[in-house]
């Protein structure tokens, strides 16, 4: 039975790859970082699996990745945690370059000094942030880096240690430069995710209206689910190497939303430039979208567009199983459940307060 060790195990990648690694017949390890409440949830499931474990270690404490990486001494090791958002980054610079691209190198020396380094393979979780100002479009593993924010440029000390240490010490270790990826279980902050829980929330009564900030930038969105299963066949290909991993498609964010907010009934038709930009419910002429200057960044990356054709080719990948239409629609259902199951539980409270206050439940 192989082992793998997953950094960030509690994040939307990390559950889903546990999950297609238990599938696969894997012992998975899981590094967890003590918190005063409860993040557990993308996970949750999974506990009590037999082939399942967890382990605290965090990627800014050399000691606990040594001490888990040396008890386990897994056959391969996902990095997949960081401070993964990149508007957070301009406010945490340091503790994101702490844990994106120190993290980085004290992984690859923990499996050195574990004396694993001819035998465990690791996984680095790059991304498109490295193209961040781009030079090309499409861009592709030949494409040059730009880096645009703090976080990309901590990932980009990342990309580089792992290629140094596949050619110092001829260690398998790829970064797999995923494009953006997302699913029902993404983080909210994030733009999806953000659109698609506000689409429900609106179309059900409980929010009035969404903020976004940039409407024009433009993505290569991809289903993260179906990008789990690259990140295990750039382990198993015969030699290290780096890929890009995207659908080849793109849209803006205006689109996501026009999209998100058709698939719960409303049609939105976008009025107005720049910061006046503005969604408008055709049926109602009421705003349901506008822009805010909270969610601009200091620099932003605008035009990210990925060629999967290596991935297509040497990993047998196919980068469009879910297209962008069933990822928005996937998405928003999970949200309209979430939110109709919360009205559904205050429902239940108010009606058991009414009863307590009337007597009726003792
Ligand atoms: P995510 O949902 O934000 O999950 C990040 C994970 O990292 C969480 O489990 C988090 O733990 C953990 N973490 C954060 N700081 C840590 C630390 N100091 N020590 C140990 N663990 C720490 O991110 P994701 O979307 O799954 O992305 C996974 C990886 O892929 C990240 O490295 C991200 O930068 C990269 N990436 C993501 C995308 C994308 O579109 N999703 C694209 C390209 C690359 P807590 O739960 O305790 O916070
Ligand atoms: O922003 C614009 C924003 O935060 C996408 C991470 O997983 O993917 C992710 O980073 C775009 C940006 O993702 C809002 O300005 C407009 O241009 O969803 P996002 P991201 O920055 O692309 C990459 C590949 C990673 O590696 C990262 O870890 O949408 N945008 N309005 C907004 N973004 C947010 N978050 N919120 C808004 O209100």
């Amino acid at each position: 039975m192989k082992s793998a060790l997953i950094t960030g195990i509690t994040g939307q990648d990390g559950s889903f790859l546990a999950e297609f690694l238990l599938e696969k017949g894997y012992d998975v390890h899981g590094t967890i970082r003590r918190s005063s409440v409860d993040f557990r949830e993308r996970i949750a499931h999974l506990e009590g699996h037999s082939r399942f474990h967890l382990h605290y270690a965090d990627l800014g404490d050399s000691m606990s990745l040594i001490q888990v990486i040396g008890k386990i001494r897994p056959d391969e090791i996902y990095n997949l945690a960081a401070q993964s958002h990149v508007q957070v980054s301009f406010d945490a610079p340091e503790f994101t370059a702490d844990v994106d691209a120190t993290g980085v190198l004290r992984i690859l020396e923990a499996v050195r000094q574990c004396g694993l380094a001819k035998t465990c393979r690791i996984y680095q979780a790059s991304t498109s942030e490295l193209y961040g100002k781009v030079e090309q479009v499409p861009q592709s593993e030949k494409t040059p880096f730009h880096p645009y924010s703090p976080y990309a440029v901590a990932k980009l000390y990342g990309y580089w240690i792992i290629k140094e240490y596949r050619e110092a010490y001829n260690m398998f270790c790829c970064s797999g430069i995923l494009f953006n990826h997302e699913s029902e279980r993404r983080g909210e902050t994030f733009v999806t995710r953000k659109i698609t829980l506000a689409a429900a929330r609106i179309k059900q009564g409980k929010q009035d209206k969404l903020y976004l900030g940039n409407l024009s930038s433009l993505r290569d969105w991809g289903y993260a689910k179906d990008y789990v299963e690259c990140m295990w066949l750039i382990l198993q290909n015969e030699k290290p190497e780096d890929f890009v991993i995207a659908t080849g498609e793109q849209h803006s964010v205006r689109e996501f939303c026009q999209l998100a907010f058709h698939n719960v009934g409303i049609e939105l038709e976008f009025k107005g430039e720049g910061a006046n930009e503005k969604g408008i419910d055709k049926a109602t002429g009421k705003v349901l979208v506008e822009v805010s200057s909270d969610f601009y960044r200091p620099t932003d990356v605008v035009n990210l567009l990925g060629d999967p054709s290596k991935a297509k080719r040497e990993l047998g990948w196919n980068p469009t199983k879910t297209s962008f239409e069933q990822l928005v629609k996937i998405m928003v259902d999970a949200d309209m459940a979430k939110v109709a199951a919360e009205r559904e539980s205050e429902r239940v409270k108010t009606n058991l307060a009414a009863y307590l206050e009337k007597g009726i439940v003792k």
